[in-house]
């Protein structure tokens, strides 16, 4: 096996570096893995632009990527699902698997989670990653490595869903079209939802999120009135929303959530914004709203895989933009700068590992 495993470090704030990191040692209940795809999350980029986000700091050097697929090149003794060449997804969290939550299923809660690229644990956008081997899904031949990668987002889109109870004839309000917003705009559909809307500040997101699927759209402005856009949500969907989700974070979206949704339905806050925010609870409240949060995912990689395997959502075009790893600085400056919609990391070549070429 070659020793090279070119890592993408992120050595302090705005210092990202190409640099040579020991390939791991597997134990028996391992795999490592040769990297194969790796997208840039949006907290990537805030890692990188000022060494934090939410309440996980920077405070050693750290390797980014957490949205990732490899190809199986060891397995430890105790792995029987998988065997060297598989390829397979990476779910980048690894619960403690003894307290509470992860007991009674609710391992993304779990207080000693050592997930990915979250201060003070290293991601695995370099070229050799070691990973629990239940972690790991198998890919069948026609599911893509990106894809398998793109699983990642996916999964939070899928949570989201499932946590609101998202079914058959919903109508929907997706606020905020990024990555995350469309995931779960194709989760909803993908669940049974009749009507989408989606917004946005950019037209270019909102003529994306049509072709993606969305029944309509509402391009938001910076000075837009928000009792006008609450009304304007009510009449372009003709009734009010069973479900809202806020995928911006930001204050405006969070409270249009909170006023659009339907008397006793749900707002679900998808977005990573700022810790505190001013919204208008009594009214919500005094609604029957229910206010749900989201962290990460559950249980959701092998539903999330199963979505893409049998055609029922298509993520394939929110990947637009391409780099190999040593154009690493290039690809978070596009995806920094906001373009397109998934920036991929191509670890190997391009399509090395994909049986049916895309
Ligand atoms: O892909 C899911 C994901 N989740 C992240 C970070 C990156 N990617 N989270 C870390 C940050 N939290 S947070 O602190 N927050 C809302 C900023 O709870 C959410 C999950
Ligand atoms: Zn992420």
């Amino acid at each position: 096996m070659a020793q090279d495993n070119l890592s993408a470090l992120l050595v302090k704030p705005k210092d990202l570096r190409l640099v040579q990191t020991p390939i791991p040692e597997i134990q028996e209940d391992e795999v490592l893995l040769r990297m194969d795809s790796v997208g840039i999350c949006g907290s990537d980029v805030h890692y990188w632009q000022s060494g934090a986000c939410g309440h996980f700091v920077l405070k050693e050097p750290m390797i980014m990527g957490h949205e990732a697929a490899g190809v199986v090149a060891k397995t430890g003794s105790k792995v029987k699902h998988l065997k060297v060449g598989d390829r397979v997804a990476i779910e980048p969290g690894v619960p403690c698997r003894y307290c509470d939550f992860c007991k009674t299923g609710r391992y993304n809660l779990c207080p000693d989670m050592v997930f990915c690229a979250t201060p003070p644990v290293h991601g695995n956008l370099c070229r050799y990653y070691k990973q629990a081997g239940d972690f790991c899904y198998k890919l069948p031949d026609h599911v893509s490595m990106e894809e398998g990668a793109m699983l990642e987002p996916l999964a939070v889109g899928v949570h989201a869903c499932r946590r609101a109870g998202v079914t058959t004839g919903h109508t929907i309000l997706v606020l905020g079209a990024g990555p995350i917003g469309l995931m779960t705009m194709l989760s909803a559909r993908a669940m049974g939802a009749a009507k989408v809307l989606i917004t946005d500040v950019l037209q270019s997101r909102l003529d994306f999120a049509k072709q993606m699927g969305a029944d309509h759209t509402l391009l938001v402005g910076k000075d837009s009135n928000e009792a006008d856009l609450v009304k304007k949500v009510h009449e372009i969907l003709g009734c009010h929303p069973d479900v809202s989700f806020d995928a911006s974070g930001v204050v405006s979206t969070v409270r249009l959530s909170l006023l659009a949704t339907k008397s006793g339905g749900k707002a679900l806050m998808v977005g990573m914004g700022s810790p505190e925010v001013a919204v208008p609870l009594a009214g919500a409240v005094a609604r029957e709203v229910d206010i749900l949060g989201i962290f990460r995912y559950v249980n959701e990689y092998p539903i999330a895989l199963s979505m893409v395997a049998s055609g029922q959502v298509n993520i394939k075009p929110l990947v637009t933009h391409h780099f190999d790893l040593e154009q690493t600085l290039e690809a978070y400056e596009t995806a920094r700068q906001g373009q397109g919609i998934k920036v991929m990391i191509h670890v190997q070549p391009r399509n090395t590992n994909n049986p049916v070429k895309f």
